[in-house]
């Protein structure tokens, strides 16, 4: 296949709600779509870095930069077998994966479109539909947090994720327990503690979480298996994930028993499935996380999810949990749980007419128009 045009669009999506994490507050997604026009076809994708360098280091408008001046050059009118030599041709950049995962999400898009076979089955799915978690935020008072839960237990999710931070961890999870009884519940710290508050973490241990993710710094792996060798509470990474090669780090050193897996994260969706791969081989189970996605990244998140070692629910959700306005037509959750898109590619259609109301930068990469036929 041949990469021969590209539509590179800064959306701006208002949210339904600010959120805030201890890796900042969002107050409307800054997000990248790209369409891709190829020799097999159109494809779509998204772009999972946020406005702000505060989660990790990439950003929207850094993406955008690096995608027009570093990738784009090293893809377009190249013969590529197919988009799994993507992250080949673009071996020579370093870092960046949300911006390489974005391009290699559009072509394969375009590839799978063209044969007609859904993202699902070619990663290898065993679901045809999948459980949903709720992700919550940081909250301004306990009162405030009960009644998000309340909220998202009545949608029907299968578990509930807390933000938690220093100062915001005990006392909130501690409430939600005693109102909401043995409900599924985790917790999320974004990496904000310092291996200092190994004791403060240790009082959470009683509450019979699911999980503590990611409570130290993505380079801290020394902070996360002490924690680990002191709590029974199952310690998961997501920051710390950047690879498989990361993720079996990881699992050797004892710093982690479960994995979350955001294809952004890890530079795309074969990375993507051969982190699941090898947590798998290591009997560690994995989830799939989200980023405040569009409809259009969260179908794919759907296929992910339903590859075998995913057995936790995800940060999965309709796009309308988070955004006010969407690409799509948002899936409909059913008793917790999401199809799986079975149509071709991604499986979805993106309202075009609904990205261009929302953009607010367009570059055009390519010719405006494909030369036309020589006589
Ligand atoms: O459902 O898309 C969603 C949100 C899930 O909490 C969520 N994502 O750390 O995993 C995370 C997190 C996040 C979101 C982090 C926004 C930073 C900003």
């Amino acid at each position: 296949m041949r990469l021969e045009r590209v539509e590179l669009r800064r959306l701006r999506l208002p949210l339904v709600a600010p959120f805030r994490t201890a890796a900042g507050l969002q107050r409307d997604r800054d997000v990248l779509v790209v369409k891709v026009t190829t020799d097999l076809g159109e494809g779509w994708g998204e772009c999972a870095a946020l406005g702000e360098p505060t989660y990790t280091s990439e950003y929207t408008e850094g993406a955008r930069h690096v995608i027009r001046r570093h990738l784009l050059p090293r893809l377009l009118g190249r013969e590529l077998q197919g988009a799994e030599e993507v992250a080949e041709a673009l071996r020579p950049v370093r870092g960046h994966p949300m911006a390489r995962a974005c391009l290699e999400m559009a072509l394969l898009d375009a590839e799978l479109r063209a044969r007609g076979e859904p993202l699902a089955r070619h990663l290898g799915a065993v679901r045809s539909a999948v459980d949903c978690g709720a992700a919550i935020g940081l909250k301004d008072s306990i009162g405030h947090l009960l009644e998000a839960v309340e909220g998202a237990l009545a949608a029907g999710y299968r578990r509930v994720k807390l933000k938690i931070e220093p100062g915001w961890d005990l006392e909130p999870v501690q409430a939600v327990r005693e109102r909401f009884g043995p409900i599924p519940l985790q917790v999320d710290a974004n990496g904000a503690y310092e291996l200092g508050d190994l004791g403060r973490l240790a009082r959470l241990d009683h509450l019979d979480l699911l999980m503590i993710e990611q409570p130290f710094a993505e380079d801290d792996l020394r902070a996360h298996v002490e924690l680990a060798r002191r709590l029974r509470t199952p310690i998961c990474l997501d920051e710390s994930i950047t690879s498989a090669r990361a993720a079996a780090t990881a699992i050797v050193l004892g710093a982690c028993s479960i994995v979350n897996l955001k294809p952004g994260r890890v530079g795309g969706y074969f990375e993507a499935r051969r982190v699941h791969d090898v947590c798998q081989a290591h009997g560690v189970p994995v989830w799939v996380g989200g980023m405040l996605e569009t409809g259009l990244g969260r179908a794919a998140n759907l296929a992910l999810a339903a590859l075998p070692n995913c057995v936790l629910p995800g940060d999965l959700s309709a796009a309308d949990r988070h955004l006010a306005q969407d690409l799509t037509d948002p899936p409909v959750m059913r008793d917790g749980r999401l199809p799986v898109p079975t149509g071709a590619g991604i499986g979805i259609t993106v309202d075009e007419e609904r990205v261009s109301e929302f953009t607010v930068e367009l570059d055009v990469v390519g010719p405006e128009r494909p030369a036309p036929p020589r006589p």
